[in-house]
Order: structure tokens, then sequence, then C-alpha cells
């Protein structure tokens, strides 16, 4: 990492007394190589020359002529390469939309700061700055072709993971979210979001999904069979909807493992827009009167909208990440958490927050009527055969550490 001296900083705001204010606080931080300008032109001029580019851009987002995000898209255009900090005197929520449109451009934000800005403010941003990744590691991730798909699916180089789903009451292990992966031979662990679209696009995501619940199936008569009762979630595609056998197959495959349905929880999310709703609707409603649970997943996001949990009969709803993750610190989040919440429990529907990153998160659910939790504070998803060892871990940690009196895992 660059000694806080070597960082060049560019600070820009069309107010002559807010720079002079940023730099003191910048030299008095042991930053060296500061420099301002007081309009968006004068500042891509700086940016232009090739050893003048800054690392750092201290960002006013009100600004006459060249606004702040007027100012972002000039910065795209001239593929700049450095971090930015946002600094404004406008609100909460106007300040995280720009920050979401820088992060859709694919610039670093370290923060953002209200005016007026203080030292103890900035220098809590200012040591998240990490240099650049190099541009391979930045690369698009490969994606790959429907040939290639379809031949792993046919020989069988698509396995489970398992991501654990825990009472937040009680911490007790509930179930397991099916996560695929793909064991390529040369890339090694592929994730989904490289092949589930190909699948879905070229006709493949029945077979995909009949791998996946085939060998989900397996898993969960063998945990059946040593005494583990676990609900183990699938994710099943709206394209798997299309064709009305699938109600007939899933509950086939499911009796010939001998798991009860009410142990499966199909999780519902919609990749593309359905034009025609009655297959959808047919097999959901018949899955859910042979007794499968059936989740609403992504709950918030475009694809999962209210229209859905008014029409099909769902058992469960999950709250997406995104107002999950820091709600606990963010009153827009929080709404829309809260808002989820009490939807859910209005139509007595069993609620999971999905992306439980950290114990301010945990902590949060645990403070509201939520009832199951899943996410890397508990554990990421992980191969069948570590599922046990984690088990006992986790019944550790809960004793030891999660507040006690509720908490006696069973
Ligand atoms: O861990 P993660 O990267 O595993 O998953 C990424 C996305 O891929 C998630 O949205 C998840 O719902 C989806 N996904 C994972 N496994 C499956 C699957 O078996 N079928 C379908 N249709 N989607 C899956
Ligand atoms: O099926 P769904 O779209 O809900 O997929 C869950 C996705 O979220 C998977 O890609 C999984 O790996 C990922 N995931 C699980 N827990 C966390 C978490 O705590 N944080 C984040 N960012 N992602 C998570
Ligand atoms: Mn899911």
């Amino acid at each position: 990492m660059k000694e806080n001296s070597a960082i060049r900083i560019l600070a820009l705001d069309d107010e002559p007394l807010m720079l002079k204010l940023l730099s003191r606080m910048l030299a008095n931080l042991g930053f060296t190589s500061v420099a301002t300008c007081d309009n968006g032109y004068a500042a891509l001029e700086k940016i232009g020359h090739a050893d003048g580019a800054p690392d750092l851009i201290l960002l006013d987002l009100n600004m006459p002529e060249m606004d702040g995000v007027e100012f972002v898209r000039h910065l795209v255009e001239r593929q700049y390469a450095g971090s930015l900090i946002l600094v404004s005197g406008e609100n909460e929520r106007m300040l995280q939309s720009t920050v979401k449109l820088v992060h859709a451009h694919k610039i670093p934000v370290l923060g953002h700061l209200h005016k007026p800005a203080t030292p103890e403010g900035l220098n809590t941003l200012l040591v998240k700055w990490s240099p650049p990744l190099p541009n391979k590691l930045r690369a698009a991730k490969k994606t790959y072709s429907a040939d290639e798909v379809r031949t792993a699916i046919a020989n069988g180089e698509l396995i489970n993971y398992y991501q654990p789903k825990v009472a937040v009451a009680t911490g007790q292990v509930v179930g397991v979210e099916v996560l695929v992966r793909w064991r390529h031979l040369v890339d090694g662990l592929v994730f989904p979001d490289q092949f589930i679209s190909v699948a879905e696009a070229h006709g493949l995501i029945d077979d995909l999904t009949r791998a996946v619940l085939g060998s989900a199936l397996a898993q969960a008569s063998i945990w059946q069979a040593i005494g583990l009762s676990l609900r183990v979630a699938v994710n099943v595609s709206m394209d798997n909807l299309a064709s009305l056998d699938f109600a007939d197959y899933v509950t086939k495959q499911t009796a010939d493992a001998g798991v009860p349905p009410q142990q499966i929880v199909l999780e519902v999310t919609e990749s593309q827009l359905m034009r025609d709703l009655r297959a959808p609707l047919e097999i959901l409603t018949r899955l859910h009167l042979k007794r499968f649970r059936l989740s609403i997943d992504d709950f918030g996001t475009g694809h999962s909208s209210l229209a859905q949990l008014r029409d099909i009969p769902f058992d469960e709803l999950k709250i997406d990440q995104s107002f999950v993750h820091g709600a606990w610190n963010n009153g827009t989040t929080r709404a829309m958490f809260d808002a989820s919440l009490g939807l859910a429990k209005q139509l007595d529907m069993e609620i999971v927050a999905e992306g439980v990153e950290d114990r301010d998160d945990w902590e949060f659910l645990r403070s509201t009527g939520c009832d199951i939790a899943q996410g890397y504070f508990i554990a990421k998803p992980m191969p069948a055969a570590d599922l046990q060892g984690w088990i006992k871990n986790w019944e550790e940690r809960v004793r030891k550490e999660l507040p006690a009196g509720t908490n006696e895992p069973t």
C-alpha cells in the first residue's frame, strides 16, 4: 500500500472555502499530494494528463455548470482508474443513489461525506483507500457456451453446496439451501451466475434442475437416515414451471427418495417476465396441495413482486439480501425490511432474511420478529460432507457467544 503522502488526491468543489478546508484537513492527515479544482472542466483537463491522473477524487455533487453526476460520466468515458469520495450537502438518500450510480459505473466509492465535512469523517473514508486492481483481475467473468453447460450436466460435473438456514430466536439449524456449483476440470469451481442464465436461455434448465434436485433428494434421505431433520430448499427457475409435468416429476422423485414433501422447499424467482402465468400457477398450486413448501426468493427485487405474492400460495418469504445487510444502520433499507416483514406476517408466512453478513445484521434480526436467517455470518455454502462438522461448531458458538436465555439449541 502507498504511504499516505504518495496518494494523489484531487478535491473538486465550486466553493473556494470548502477547497481550503479540505486541503487543510488533508495536509493535517499527512497527505502531501493534493490538488484542487473549482469546476469539472478544469478537473477533466488535469485527469487527461498521463501522469496527472489522481488516485482519489473528493467530489462535490452540487456545482454550477457541470454537476457531480455528469462529471462521473466523463470520468467513465476517460476510463478513470482511481476511487471517489462524494461530498455534498444533499440528503442521505440522494447521496446513496449517487453512490449506487457510481458503483454501477464500476468506479470504487470509498463513501460519502455530509457537509460540513469533519477530519474524523474524512479519515474514516481515506483509510479505506487501496490501489486499484490490475486490469486482469477486473476482467469480466468467463461465461460458458450452451454445449459446455450441456456436457457438464450430462457428465455429472455439477455438485451441490449447502448453505444453512437457522432459527433467529434459538440458533437452531432448521434447513439448508442448495446452491449448485460446477466442478470444472480446467477452471476449478464455477459459480452459478456463470451458467444458470446460459442454461435458461438454451432450454437446459430442466435438465439442470433435475440433476440438482436428484442429488439434493439423495442427500436429504441420507440426513434423514442419520436423524438430522433438515428442510432442503432447491432453487426453481420460472422456466422450470413452463411444462406441466414438473409437479408430477418432483412429487415422484421425492416419494421415491422416501423424503416427506414437507421437508422440501422450492425457492422460486422470476428470471424473466412470464407472459403466460397459467402453467406456473397450476404447477405451484398442485405442489402446495401435495405439501411441498413454496418460497418466494429475492423478495423485493424486480424479479419477485407483490403480484406473485398475491397469486401464488407461498409458505415462506425470503427478504432479499439488499434489504437485510446493513438495515440496522440505514433508514431506507430498514423501511423496506420492516415492510416486507410486516407483509409476510400478515400473510402468515415464514420469513427468511438473506445476506446476514456480520454480527450487526444478526443482532438486528434478533430485535425483529424475523423467523430464519441465512448468510455468511452463519455459514457460507459448503459441501454436504462439511455440514455435520459445521453444525457442531455452530451449536458451540450459539452456546458461547450468542446472548444466553432463549438460545437453547436442540
Ligand atoms: O452462491 P450463489 O453464487 O450460489 O448463487 C447465485 C445465484 O444462482 C442465486 O441467485 C441462486 O438462486 C442461483 N442458483 C444457485 N443454484 C441454483 C439452481 O440449482 N437452480 C437455479 N435455477 N438457480 C440456482
Ligand atoms: O437463491 P438466491 O438468489 O437467494 O441466492 C443466494 C445467493 O446469495 C448465493 O449466491 C449465495 O452464495 C449468496 N449469499 C449467501 N449468503 C450471503 C451473504 O451473507 N452475503 C452475500 N453478499 N451473499 C450471500
Ligand atoms: Mn435462493
